[in-house]
C-alpha cells in the first residue's frame, strides 16, 4: 500500500528526556523491528533526545555564536552522533542498510542539499538523518529533525509521513501533565499546547506547526506512540490509535 515512508524517531521515546544521555536500547530496537518488516522505501531520521536537549538548553542554545560556546556545541554534536551511531547498530541488527547523512554537511546553505538521502535511497540504502546544532551566519541554530522531515517531504513528496513520540499522537493538551486530555484522531481545531520541559525546539506546538507544512506534501502524515509501533499496522482501519493529520 506504502511506496516511500518518511519517518521521525523522537528523542522521547528512545531517550529518557530528563536524564542526560539516557538510551532506551528496547524502545529503539521495537520500532525498528516494525519498520523494517512494513518492506517500503524508508527515510528515517531521529530527534536527540537527552543527547542533545540538555545541554544544549542549558547553553542557551539557539544563539547567536561566541567563542565560549565552542566546547558546548562540541559535545551536543558530539552526543548526538553518538545516538546516531545506535541507532545504526539496531538498524543493521535488524537487516537495514543504514547510511548516516550528517546535518552538518547538508546545511551549507540556507536549505539543505538532500542530494545525499536522494542517491542513496535509490541504492537501496536507509538514509538516516538526525537533529542537530549547526553554526550558520554567526548563529548556533538547532536543527529538529522535524525541519528535516519539512525539507524532506517537500522534494520526495512521500506517500506517509510517521512521527513517534512517547504518548499516543496529538491531544487537546498534554497527557502528562493534563489527566483528562483527549487524544485527537485526526486534528481539526486549535490545540493548547505546553511547553515540554528540557526541550529546545518548541515541543509539541511547533511540531504540529511543522506537521501542517509536511501535510501539504504528504499522501497521509501520522503521529503515534513509537512504545506502541505495532498500532502502524492499523493505519487506515478504524480502530487506529493515533492522529491522523
Ligand atoms: P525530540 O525533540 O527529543 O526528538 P520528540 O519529537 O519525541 O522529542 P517532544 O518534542 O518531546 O517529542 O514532544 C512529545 C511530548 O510533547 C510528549 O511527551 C507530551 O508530553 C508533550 N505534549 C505537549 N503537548 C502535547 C499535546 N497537545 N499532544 C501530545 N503531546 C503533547
Ligand atoms: O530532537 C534537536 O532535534 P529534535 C537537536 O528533533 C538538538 O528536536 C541538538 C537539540
Amino acid at each position: 500500500m506504502f511506496v516511500l515512508i518518511l519517518v521521525k524517531i523522537g528523542g522521547s521515546v528512545i531517550t529518557d528526556k530528563n536524564v542526560y544521555r539516557r538510551f532506551r536500547e528496547d524502545s529503539c530496537k521495537k520500532i525498528i523491528q516494525t519498520l523494517s518488516i512494513l518492506n517500503e522505501d524508508l527515510i528515517m531520521t531521529h530527534g536527540a533526545g537527552s543527547f542533545g536537549h540538555i545541554i544544549a538548553k542549558k547553553s542557551g542554545f539557539p544563539k547567536k555564536f561566541k567563542q565560549e560556546d565552542v566546547h558546548a556545541f562540541s559535545i551536543v554534536h558530539k552526543d548526538v552522533l553518538d545516538l546516531n551511531t545506535r541507532i545504526a547498530g539496531i538498524m543493521l541488527e535488524e537487516g537495514l542498510s543504514p547510511i548516516s547523512i550528517p546535518t552538518q554537511s547538508i546545511y551549507r546553505n540556507g536549505s539543505p542539499d538532500l542530494t545525499d538521502f536522494k542517491k542513496y535511497l535509490s541504492l537501496g540504502f536507509t538514509p538516516l538523518g538526525m537533529g542537530d546544532v549547526i553554526l550558520r551566519a554567526g548563529m548556533i541554530k538547532i536543527i529538529s529533525a522535524d525541519d528535516l522531515l519539512v525539507a524532506l517531504s517537500a522534494v520526495f513528496k512521500p506517500n506517509l509521513v510517521i512521527f513517534m513520540t512517547d504518548v499516543d499522537g496529538i491531544y487537546d493538551n498534554d497527557p502528562k501533565t493534563v489527566s483528562d486530555a483527549k487524544l485527537l484522531k485526526s486534528i481539526d481545531r486549535n490545540i493548547a499546547f505546553s511547553q515540554v520541559m528540557n526541550d529546545v525546539t518548541g515541543g509539541m506546538k511547533s511540531k504540529y506547526e511543522k506537521i501542517l507544512k509536511i501535510r501539504k506534501h504528504a499522501g497521509k502524515v501520522v503521529v503515534v506512540n513509537g512504545n506502541k509501533p505495532e498500532r502502524l499496522n492499523d493505519i487506515g482501519e478504524k480502530d487506529f490509535i493515533g492522529t491522523v493529520i
